[in-house]
């Protein structure tokens, strides 16, 4: 493996006084920086914006990290350019976002052909042999969505809405990505358990604000209101929340009920104002645990295989102000 060795060497001399003798110093530094590839997905949502953020942070220089960052701006296809492009590069490490689970063996194998280990963050890799990569960090999307649906039923249950026929419009993530799968898995789960509720329809878009916008827009001009909105993202949420203020349809307390997963900023400000029933957390903030699986493969240790960020629900009676001004993302 390639080490990017940096030596800054600097002569200097200094005039001591008006006419004091020169000094001469001769301050050597010696920096080894590590090198780390990351190919993330894009930058489609504001939980993304946060992950990208994360990484950056914790991958610095002043860390001893020399990170080479590609958006693949959503499309499996750069994610492999970009890879390939790391191996190339000779980097230490390739830290990979994968847009998709599937189709990911050659390009996993070459970098381990390139003796490169490989960190997973976020969505998982579909893989017989779990050993092309190193380690995975991420969130528990099917037990956090579980949590939602259940949430859901309980919120129709106080409403004594249990018999009365609920009509829940769902928006999806990116197709064959982990989130939407767990989550959309969860939902359907719900539905077959709650013989009352029926998932009128499911739109893809995308985990955009533009496409969940588009598709809800062209929904609703043609369909009845539903009961529910789940939306597998919070920017597809702002997107339907978009389409139905134009519509003039009220959603919230008092209206549709929206649930959206993510809990950004934005999203847990709207919930505390109503506008929103139920943000399930997904934490973005994978540069810390990141750093700690480097460090310690530097150090000739084993990493955890797989390790799970936690998260919660937040409805409006859990968000308070110093929640919301701590919130970093
Ligand atoms: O929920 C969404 C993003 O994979 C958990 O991707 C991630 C999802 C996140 O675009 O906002």
């Amino acid at each position: 493996m390639k080490r990017l060795t940096l030596i800054f060497c600097a002569l200097a001399l200094l005039l001591l006084g008006g006419c004091a003798p020169y000094v001469r110093q001769t301050p050597e530094e010696e920096t080894t920086l590590i090198t780390v590839g990351f190919s993330q997905v894009g930058a489609e949502s504001d939980w993304r914006v946060a992950n990208t953020e994360s990484m950056r942070e914790s991958l610095s220089e002043e860390n001893g990290f020399e990170l080479l960052f590609d958006n693949a701006r959503q499309k499996q296809e750069n994610q492999f350019k970009a890879i390939r492009t790391f191996i190339q590069q000779d980097v230490d490490y390739i830290v990979l976002a994968p847009v998709t689970e599937t189709g990911w063996e050659s390009v996993l194998e070459e970098a381990r052909a390139a003796n490169i280990p490989v960190i997973i963050v976020d969505r998982q890799v579909e893989v017989n042999d779990t050993t092309l990569f190193t380690s995975w960090v991420g969130s528990d999307f099917r037990k956090t969505a579980d949590e939602a649906v259940a949430w859901l039923a309980e919120a129709l249950d106080a409403r004594a809405e249990t018999d009365t026929d609920v009509q829940i419009l769902h928006l999806q993530g990116t197709p064959g990505s982990t989130a939407q799968l767990q989550r959309s898995a969860a939902l359907e789960a719900g539905a077959f358990k709650h013989q009352s509720w029926t998932i009128a329809a499911q739109l893809n878009g995308d985990f955009t604000q533009a496409k969940a916008y588009e598709e809800t827009r062209a929904y609703l001009a043609n369909n009845p209101v539903p009961d529910v909105v789940y939306c597998e993202n919070d920017n597809m949420c702002f997107g339907v929340m978009q389409a139905m203020d134009e519509l003039g349809i009220a959603y919230g307390e008092g209206g549709v009920t929206l649930i959206t997963f993510d809990a950004v900023h934005r999203a847990l400000s709207y919930c505390k104002d109503g506008k929103i029933d139920l943000c399930a957390e997904c934490n973005p903030l994978h540069g810390p645990r990141v750093r700690a699986i480097i460090e310690q493969l530097e150090r000739g240790e084993t990493p955890e295989k797989r390790s799970y960020l936690s998260e919660q629900l937040f409805m409006k009676d859990r968000i308070t102000d110093e929640l919301l001004e701590s919130r970093i993302y």
